[in-house]
């Protein structure tokens, strides 16, 4: 620190030198701040002597010291190590030279703090804190966040999830936003499942509706925010029972997407919502891994029902039910089945479901756990294959369905196929054929059961919002979706997932891409400057026409009789292997298949790929449910039309091209009869595109939730876990489109004044007297003086700098003052 006898000084020396020295005072006092603040700041000493983070076995990060005696590390493992590395800071895009070192450093440091939020830029980071943290999501914390937001100046308020769900509410009603904005918004959560994604969007609908509530004050009565209110949380009560299941990384996994839209009048105030859903997990009926449960709706419905239904139902323990038991998992440790049962029966009769329903929609439920335990025997001299063990008799599990006992066995039994020119013929299944029929049958009644569930939900919260006077203005979406998984086994479920959360990258990309570019627009800089990583290349891989790899696996799906799996792989290898950047074959063996994604490589298998994605049922088991008595289950049944002279009913989507006299006799003979549209990539791909565009045509809001351990533990974290879901998350790619550009940006105003020391001569008035067009004139010399061309951009009305580079000029202006204390000195020295 320069020391100066600042009283001796200002009696004697002339006049530039007592502006110098105004200007010095100044520095200085600002010096001794800063120097408080960091003695105040917990860094410890020793740490701001490192100056370089290191990776450790080539993952994990750590700071270590480096010892003189050692060679220096590697350039690929030494990365910039700043002092601001080590400090607190709510905002990571504030820490100079950010990289994922210090970015893991900051979210770990503050994870063991309590502080689970934390922004980067726009985005906010949320590390799972696995306990209940005190205070976090209270009305008071609600209501500061709000009033906050109807000051005429708004504070800068700590990281919280509810200043998103703010942000997302205030740019809906006043438009107030970084760039034009739209009315619509999406508060668009992704992570990997346990991060916290549900709980997230949770609090985002609470901040919501109380926003509602506390707007609502002003204007009218509170009730129909009240009701809402009620109709979302019970609605959350049906979707959790028949979407949600224990899995080994959540014991309340999401097993589906959604985006619920929270809809507004006139006034914005809160009066329906609507939900969309995308890919729910139907493997999961049938088998599920060790530790793992199928849908908590079973486990409730065994654990609540009364004695005399369960005996109706010809119920009893979940252990008798191979759905159930599959994982040999049946109970959860912290969920209380039967209470959460008696939640499910008071949601559904507030949706709207009359008693009889509720008895129906029971009774499918148990009829499905039935069909699950049906179990066939094979007859070796081709005859019909018949039934081995069931828990019901057929009669009445043909009785629940609605359908007729001899129907039934026939439609799982026998397969009756159309030939080119109408006739038809029957042909015996065998056990494993019969088998799979049923499976497929569970699996296409319980996901329409869910689609209509949903619709029975959005129709009463439609419904509460006093239609008839209510005309949508605007909406909030608030999207809950699995983020991209590298598992040990990936197959259809993971290349869907990855394959959306490619679709949501290439948004976020466009989104962040998009607001930059505005910016320098605006500021009249070459939008040149900044570029991004897009991987559109590896979204035309997996979707674009003819050769990409979802098409080719649609048509394997639809044109196999008899999958294939090294035939499927070598119709993706032909056409991108060695061609391709973001392809590769299997290192080993031919059934598997390898695709570089933005947020890193997976090989996928292609065992079963073809089966898993042909999600339709055979025409038999279709007319079968579609025949049904059992309004509840032909209600839920919608994709069917009656044809024909005969009253036979085929898909909607199926047609027979009655012109090619040689076509196969089967059913399937299917290279034209069974459309596109019917396997779960079309279905998937048609959802996604839909969601992107509603995406696209609103302003997002990004949430991005991190696990901070495998063991949902509140105390401990895994390095190398965190960084990995950094990386995926894309906030690395956010600092570095930041990084790349020029995140650090100064008005001509502010920019003189921080610097004016470096332009003191006569050509620039002192700061206190300069007009604007004098701020700008100084900050264009100081730029152009001080800093090479590439580390700055002159906009309309600010200095956009590179990152580290106003610590460039403040260290100049450092030594400038350094100079001038000694000449000064010295120029008091000999005046004495
Ligand atoms: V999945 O993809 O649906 O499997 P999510 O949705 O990302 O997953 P979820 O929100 O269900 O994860 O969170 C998992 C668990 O973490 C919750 O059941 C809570 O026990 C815990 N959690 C998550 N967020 C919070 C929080 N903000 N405060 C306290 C939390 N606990
Ligand atoms: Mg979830």
């Amino acid at each position: 620190m320069v020391a100066i006898k600042r009283k001796t000084v200002n009696r004697r020396v002339s006049q530039p030198i007592n502006s110098y020295l105004s200007v010095l005072d100044r520095v200085i006092a600002e010096a001794a701040a800063a120097e408080e603040a960091r003695k105040e700041s917990d860094i410890p000493q020793q740490e701001v002597t490192k100056n370089v983070w290191l990776t450790k076995d080539n993952k994990t990060w750590s700071l270590e010291d480096l010892d003189p005696d050692t060679p220096p590390p590697p350039p690929e493992k030494s990365h910039p190590f700043d002092p601001s590395h080590m400090k607190d800071f709510e905002d990571a895009s504030l820490i100079n030279n950010l990289h994922e070192a210090p970015l893991l450093y900051l979210l770990l440091r503050r994870f063991s703090e309590h502080n689970i939020y934390t922004n980067c830029s726009d985005v906010l980071i949320s590390v799972n804190p696995y306990r209940k943290i005190e205070g976090m999501y209270t009305d008071e914390k609600i209501k500061e966040v709000y009033d906050n937001s109807t000051l005429e100046k708004p504070v800068t308020l700590s990281p919280h999830v509810y200043n998103i769900a703010n942000n997302a509410y205030s740019v809906m009603m006043n438009g107030v936003s970084t760039r034009d904005s739209k009315e619509n918004q999406s508060v668009i959560i992704s992570a990997e499942s346990g991060a916290g994604k549900t709980e997230a969007a949770k609090q985002v609908m609470k901040y919501l509706i109380s926003a509602s509530r506390l707007k609502n004050a002003e204007n009218a009565s509170e009730d129909d925010v009240d009701q809402i209110q009620a109709s979302l949380m019970q609605s959350n009560v049906i979707l959790e029972a028949f979407g949600n299941a224990k899995t080994l990384r959540n014991d309340n996994s999401s097993r589906f997407g959604k985006y619920i839209k929270l809809r507004y009048d006139e006034s914005y105030t809160l009066r329906g919502a609507y939900t969309e859903h995308f890919l729910l997990e139907k493997t999961r009926l049938l088998q599920a891994d060790k530790g793992e449960r199928n849908y908590h709706v079973f486990y409730q419905l065994l654990a609540g029902l009364d004695d005399a239904t369960k005996e109706s139902l010809h119920l009893s323990d979940p252990a008798d039910f191979s759905m159930l038991s599959c994982g040999e998992t049946l109970a959860v440790d912290g969920i209380d089945d039967r209470s959460e049962f008696e939640l499910l029966a008071a949601s559904l009769s507030t949706i709207g479901f009359a008693e009889q329903e509720t008895s129906d929609l029971y009774a499918l439920l148990a009829s499905l756990l039935h069909l699950g335990n049906l179990t066939f025997k094979g007859d070796e001299d081709g005859g019909r294959t018949t039934l081995a063990s069931n828990s019901i008799p057929i009669d009445k599990l043909s009785s629940f369905l609605g359908v007729g006992t001899m129907a039934l066995t026939d439609a799982v039994t026998v397969r009756n196929v159309r030939s080119g020119r109408g006739s038809i013929m029957s042909m015996n299944l065998d056990e494993s054929q019969s088998k799979q029929g049923v499976n497929a049958l569970i699996k296409h009644i319980y996901g329409n059961l869910f689609a209509w569930l949903i619709e029975k939900i959005n129709v009463s919260n439609a419904s509460n919002a006093h239609s008839s006077s209510f005309t949508s203005k605007a909406f909030v979406g608030i999207l809950d979706i699995f983020g991209f998984e590298i598992m040990k086994y990936n197959s259809l479920s993971q290349l869907c997932i990855n394959f959306a959360n490619e679709k949501l990258q290439q948004q976020f990309n466009q989104q962040i891409f998009v607001l930059e570019k505005e910016l320098y627009a605006k500021e009249g800089i070459p939008v040149d400057v900044i570029t991004f990583r897009d991987n559109q290349a590896v979204i035309d891989l997996l979707e674009k026409k003819p050769a990409g790899i979802i098409p080719l696996l649609e048509e394997q799906s639809l044109l196999s009789r008899k999958p294939n799996t090294s035939q499927l792989i070598s119709s993706f290898d032909k056409p991108h292997d060695g061609k391709h950047p973001n392809y590769q074959k299997a290192r080993f063996g031919n059934d598997a298949f390898v695709i570089k994604h933005f947020a890193g490589d997976v090989q996928y298998s292609g065992d079963a790929l073809i089966e898993k994605n042909n999600d339709s049922l055979h025409d038999d088991l279709k007319i079968l449910i579609n025949n049904s008595t059992n309004d509840f289950l032909a209600n839920t049944s919608t994709d069917f039309k009656r044809e024909g002279k005969s009253g036979y009913l085929v898909s909607v989507n199926d047609f027979t091209d009655h012109d090619d006299e040689e076509e196969e006799e089967d059913g399937a003979n299917s290279k034209t009869k069974l459309a596109a549209s019917n396997t779960v990539t079309s279905v998937f791909r048609s959802q996604l595109s839909k969601l992107v565009a509603t995406l696209t045509s609103t302003e997002p809001h990004y949430i991005k939730c991190i696990k901070p351990n495998s063991s949902k533990s509140a105390t401990t974290a895994n390095d190398e876990l965190v960084l990995e879901q950094l990386r995926y998350s894309g906030v690395l790619e956010v600092v570095r489109i930041r990084r790349e550009g020029f995140p650090i940006r100064l008005s001509f105003k502010e920019f003189h004044k921080r610097f004016e020391i470096l332009c003191f001569k006569d050509d620039f008035p002192a700061f206190r007297k300069a007009t604007p067009a004098d701020n700008e004139a100084a900050a264009t010399f100081i730029c152009e003086k001080c800093l090479d061309p590439n580390e700055f951009a002159h906009g309309k009305t600010k200095i956009f700098m590179r990152n580290g580079i106003q610590e460039k000029l403040l260290s100049l202006v450092q030594n400038v003052f350094k100079v001038m204390a000694v000449k000064i000195q010295a120029r008091l020295r000999t005046k004495k």
